[in-house]
């Protein structure tokens, strides 16, 4: 057994995340938590809101109310809608909380007496129109690097490049679209990123099991040269960290907050304690400190590609930079995009199906399912009506639905709501005993490595090898000429859906759970011994025929909500 901290990366505030977010970190991390806990192992799964930054106060602004409560009202509705998907965080914590405050002002102060912070005195981009400063998002223009023409001050989403608003060539406010906009001069903290590469290469080179999305990014931006720039990390506005030293106030730094993609990653540690202070664990720092227990745990991270290079380079230098001995991460796992119909999922222009509207459709397994089997792993993914109906129905109604439905309705009929006792097995459940040992074993390593897209392929094809025995061995027939033997099929059936069950958990809890629930048992031991995993409910034990698993979905369903999700979010 060992012990497993997880981290998805922290939503923003700023409204409902669509369907292409949801899979491209919370969702996967989920399936990994939910698999490490099923083995046995000890896992503390964080996630929470990230609400600092421009993108807080665009939102709230535009929801005309004060940021603090706009944070407070959405991080409600986030935190019901990833229960909505049965995401199984620990803690759900929130970037604006007092531990956070706390530790992103404590790795301030450390970095500065370890002398990587620098005051500088910079020029930033003036809105004569808007009459203010226009940090990160605020100003919109050319990447200097790929050309793309909507690229933020913060980040250009093309090519993923981390820019200062600056770099950006025609720039204009993203908040009136002029473009009379000057440069002034204000005093900024820097991290002295650049003096961190040897360490953060030496760190980057040792990890030569990670995914080649992930480290293709990091090494990118590390040998690229500027992608290690010295970094601002504090901002001119109002909502935010205050910029202190550990307690201490830190001349010429009032007023001014930190920068969101430095306080944003230190909300994972500070989670911890949250979830600590609410009453869910004790001793947090076990989870994160290496001279305090960390030292055996894995530690993996999940997120879309665009968060690659401030996981890569910019969180490590901060821990490393600080000189104590925090856990760093073991393995990053990264996505790339998932499409909607021919164009991007996007927020800003509502295009897509977000969280909520999912949820009012079809209950969460049927999205799981879909999105984790079709995550967005070695390539970009596409989301279209066509295919989300054929993978439910074909892989949820058709397989597995349609296996335990024919095995306990047939049981029902012919032996009662009982497992039958008579029969002994033959070289066919023999065979199906092997086949499934194999391809257990698979799905296992599969999911060890997080291989999402081959795990949910193991998975359809462990359902398949089940209702291909079942058509074969054919109780319904067989009953007629030797009941026994029927009965022994329809016995061993029924075991395999309880070991369905327990292996498809980790995709479709709530099914899953109906399922046990039908079956009247508690046992969810993983089947490490196949055989004996399949005579895990004995003759005479009691259960109820399930309602219905999966309902199909039918072609009025597509066109209706094809054309519902046509346009833009109201
Ligand atoms: N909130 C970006 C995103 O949601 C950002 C991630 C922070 S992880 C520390 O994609
Ligand atoms: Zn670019």
């Amino acid at each position: 057994m060992a012990r497993h901290l997880i981290t998805s990366a922290i939503p923003y505030i700023n409204g409902i995340k669509h369907l292409g977010n949801l899979v491209g970190s919370q969702l996967p991390a989920d399936l990994y938590a939910r698999y490490l806990r099923g083995r046995g192992h000890e896992v503390l799964f964080l996630c929470a809101t990230d609400e600092h930054g421009t993108p807080a106060e665009l939102a709230a602004a535009k929801a005309g109310k004060p940021v603090d409560q706009y944070c407070a009202e959405m991080w409600k509705v986030q935190d019901a809608l990833g229960q909505g998907f049965r995401l199984s965080f620990d803690h759900f914590g929130r970037s604006s909380s007092p531990q956070n405050h706390r530790l992103t002002q404590h790795f301030a102060g450390k970095l500065h007496e370890a002398g990587l912070i620098e005051e500088v005195t910079e020029k930033q981009v003036y809105s004569n129109a808007d009459g203010r400063f226009l940090p990160d998002r605020y100003i919109e223009g050319t990447c200097p690097n790929c050309g793309y023409d909507k690229a933020r001050g913060d980040q250009c989403e093309n090519c993923t490049k981390q820019l200062d608003p600056t770099d950006l060539i025609e720039p204009r406010s993203a908040i009136s679209g002029s473009t009379d906009l000057e440069v002034r001069e204000t005093k900024h903290l820097y991290l002295r990123q650049s003096q961190m590469r040897d360490r953060l290469n030496a760190w980057i080179d040792a990890k030569t099991d990670w995914p080649i999305l992930t480290t293709s990014i990091a090494r990118k931006w590390l040998n690229d040269g500027d992608g290690l720039q010295d970094r601002g990390i504090t901002r001119d506005l109002d909502w935010g960290i205050p910029v202190k030293r550990g307690d201490e106030d830190w001349p010429g730094m009032e007023g001014k907050v930190f920068y969101v993609w430095f306080d944003a990653p230190i909300e994972y540690i500070a989670c911890a304690q949250e979830w600590q202070d609410a009453g869910k664990g004790e001793n947090w720092e076990r989870w994160w400190r290496t001279d305090k227990g960390a030292e055996d745990v894995r530690y993996t991270q999940f997120m879309g590609k665009d968060n690659v290079p401030f996981h890569t380079l910019s969180f490590p230098a901060t821990i490393l930079g600080s000189g104590e001995p925090w856990k760093l991460v073991d393995y990053i796992k990264s996505f790339n995009y998932l499409n909607y119909d021919g164009g991007q999922f996007s927020t800003s222009q509502g295009r897509g199906v977000f969280m909520d509207q999912a949820l009012e459709l079809l209950p969460a397994d049927y999205w799981r399912w879909w999105l984790l089997s079709h995550a967005p792993e070695s390539s970009d993914a596409e989301f279209t009506w066509e295919n989300f109906q054929a993978g439910a129905n074909k892989d949820l109604a058709d397989v597995l639905g349609n296996f335990v439905s024919r095995v306990t309705k047939f049981c029902r009929s012919k032996f009662g709501e009982v497992v039958p006792e008579a029969g002994r097995q033959g070289p066919d459940e023999t065979a199906l005993i092997e086949t499934l040992t194999t391809r257990i074993r698979a799905y296992e390593s599969h999911m060890e490595a997080i291989e999402v897209r081959k795990s949910a392929s193991e998975l359809r094809a462990i359902w398949v090898a089940g209702n291909e025995y079942l058509q074969e061995a054919a109780p319904w027939a067989t009953f007629k000429e030797d009941p026994e033997r029927a009965a022994m099929q329809i016995r061993f059936a029924l075991n395999l859906a309880r070991l369905y069950a327990v292996l498809s958990r980790p995709f479709i809890p709530d099914a899953a759970a109906t399922l046990l629930d039908a079956l009247k048992t508690g046992d969810d031991s993983w089947p490490d011994d196949v055989a004996a995993a399949l005579e895990t409910l004995k003759p005479g034990h009691a259960f109820e025929v399930p309602q219905n698993l999966f309902v199909k979905i039918t072609d009025e369903n597509v066109e209706e909500w094809k054309s519902r999700f046509a346009g833009q979010r109201g």
